[in-house]
């Protein structure tokens, strides 16, 4: 039986028996979204393997981090959702003899090579938009099944406790992996691989594993977020990514809307979510929207935009983030913020107690930090040069939070849309971090802030890098101004308005 993705087969086979060759096995991966479902679809795939194994998380893979590993007396590392970048480093410490590296990643390798690396781009698969880390794992996943199945290594310890009887096709489902699709598909949505509203390529055939499964369903829905826990009226108010006059960002025209249709909009006092309602009540609310869309002369592009393929976990109670994957990836991204990866990690591997509870107060605290900061920056202004503003929010915004501030604060009293905006914030004694954040029509006009915070930061001897419209950098904290004097130059020859 052959794997989701044949390209894939032998080199996940391959790893997929090196591991289970082990006696344990140690477990790396990267904080964020991708990085936890990743872990977590790894971990499963190894408890049920019968493979003793521990979990570490690292924010960046750097030489100081793999040094740390590497100090570990554990002969295999698996890593996930990272490893390919650091090759050059990891295949050092292979030829040291510290440990053997088995890989499942999906981003740009570095200039070495190793036997166990599972990378989509060494296949011609492209890792940006068809498979996350957290899809590679799962492709790792269903290789161990297989070959733990032919080798008579596994089939004792995945069916302990589950009905099997009844429920021939989840268990099924469960022997061979396949149940953690699910988990696969809210990894390449946080990692914001669901491009033009769906998954392509090598995610849409895990997406399919996933419904043959019984553990997706997919539908055709509106693609505004929050569908399954936002009441209604705040649902239409905050989906920015469409601006319709009259609804987006404006709670009494969301409201006024909604009173127009005639629907029972709330229940035992409580407003509803659109995951609730009946599908002729979806059809009436999505109708009236792209009516008043198109009234309201928002172009065509922008109205499909509105519509997409909602990736639904069909196990998960009706009602709760954990049922849609890009919101469960929100509640994950919040956990990972805040460096408590055990509580997302927890989460994905069914914890509904303690870590749920954990997740869902970080979210919390998390939109509530968001709000005070763009307060903050919206209140004291940012500084003008020719061709970027910037601020300074020391330790009063967190580093890992302080782009999406800016982002989310540019447009407000004071704060320009006409040029980027660089948000800085303390990362420790030495060094500050600075998010840059554009437009997308600033990168029409040829603004690429990848290459000024690349730039600008080696210049005064930090370093940076990211995308065109959002990138990132550190630098030394003392060298701030003169950063900001090499961005400022930098975009006005981009820009051409020297
Ligand atoms: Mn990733």
């Amino acid at each position: 039986m052959a794997g989701p993705i044949p390209a894939l087969e032998e080199r996940a086979t391959a790893c997929a028996e090196h591991l289970l060759e082990c006696d344990r096995v140690l477990l790396a991966s990267h904080i964020d979204a991708d990085g936890l479902t990743s872990a977590a679809v790894a971990a499963s795939a190894l408890e049920r393997a019968g493979l003793p194994f521990e979990t570490v998380f690292e924010k960046q893979l750097d030489a100081e981090a793999i040094e740390a590993i590497a100090a570990t007396d554990y002969d295999t590392v698996l890593f996930t959702d990272f490893g390919s970048g650091q090759l050059d480093i990891i295949a050092d410490h292979e030829d040291a003899g510290d440990f053997t590296p088995v890989i499942a990643d999906h981003h740009q390798p570095a200039e070495a090579d190793t036997t166990y690396h599972l990378n989509p781009l060494l296949f011609g698969i492209n890792g940006a938009s068809e498979l996350s880390g957290a899809g590679a794992s799962y492709v790792l996943a269903r290789a161990l099944a297989e070959a733990g199945e032919e080798s008579g290594t596994a089939g004792t310890v995945e069916t302990a406790g589950e009905p099997t009887a009844t429920d021939g096709g989840a268990a099924t489902a469960r022997a061979d992996n396949r149940d953690l699709a699910a988990l696969a598909v809210v990894g390449a949505v946080g990692d914001m691989q669901a491009s033009g509203g769906e998954l392509h390529g090598a995610n849409a055939k895990i997406v399919a594993e996933g419904v043959e499964a019984g553990v997706l369903e997919t539908a055709t829905d509106l693609a505004l977020y929050g569908k399954q826990t936002r009441p209604l009226p705040k649902l239409l108010e905050y989906a920015s990514d469409v601006d319709i006059p009259g609804i987006s960002n404006d709670g009494n025209g969301a409201l006024r809307f909604l009173d127009g249709l005639g629907l029972e909009l709330k229940r035992d006092g409580e407003w509803r979510c659109w995951a609730t309602l009946t599908s002729e009540e979806k059809q009436t609310v999505a109708s009236a929207l792209v009516k008043k869309a198109v009234t309201s002369g928002v172009p065509a592009h922008k109205i499909d935009d509105l519509v997409g393929t909602s990736y639904v976990l069909a196990t998960e109670p009706v009602g709760t983030e954990l049922r849609d994957a890009s919101e469960f990836s929100t509640l994950l991204n919040a956990t990972a913020r805040y460096e408590r990866a055990d509580v997302g990690l927890g989460v994905c591997l069914g914890d509904r107690d303690e870590a749920l509870e954990r997740a869902r107060q970080l979210l919390r605290e998390h939109r509530r930090n968001l709000s005070n900061g763009i307060d903050l920056v919206t209140r004291e202004g940012v500084t003008r040069e020719d061709h970027v503003q910037w601020f300074d929010a020391g330790d009063r915004i967190r580093e890992t939070i302080v782009g999406i501030v800016a982002g989310m604060a540019v447009g407000n009293a004071g704060i320009s849309r006409s040029m980027p905006i660089l948000a800085f914030a303390n990362k420790n004694d030495e060094e500050v971090k600075v998010s840059a954040r554009g437009t997308h029509s600033l990168v029409r006009k040829g603004l690429d802030l990848s290459v000024v915070m690349g730039e600008a930061s080696r210049a005064v001897g930090g370093d940076g890098g990211g995308h065109d419209v959002a990138a990132g950098a550190t630098v030394p904290a003392e060298k701030k101004d003169e950063f900001v004097e090499h961005a400022d130059a930098i975009v006005g020859e981009q820009l051409g308005d020297n």
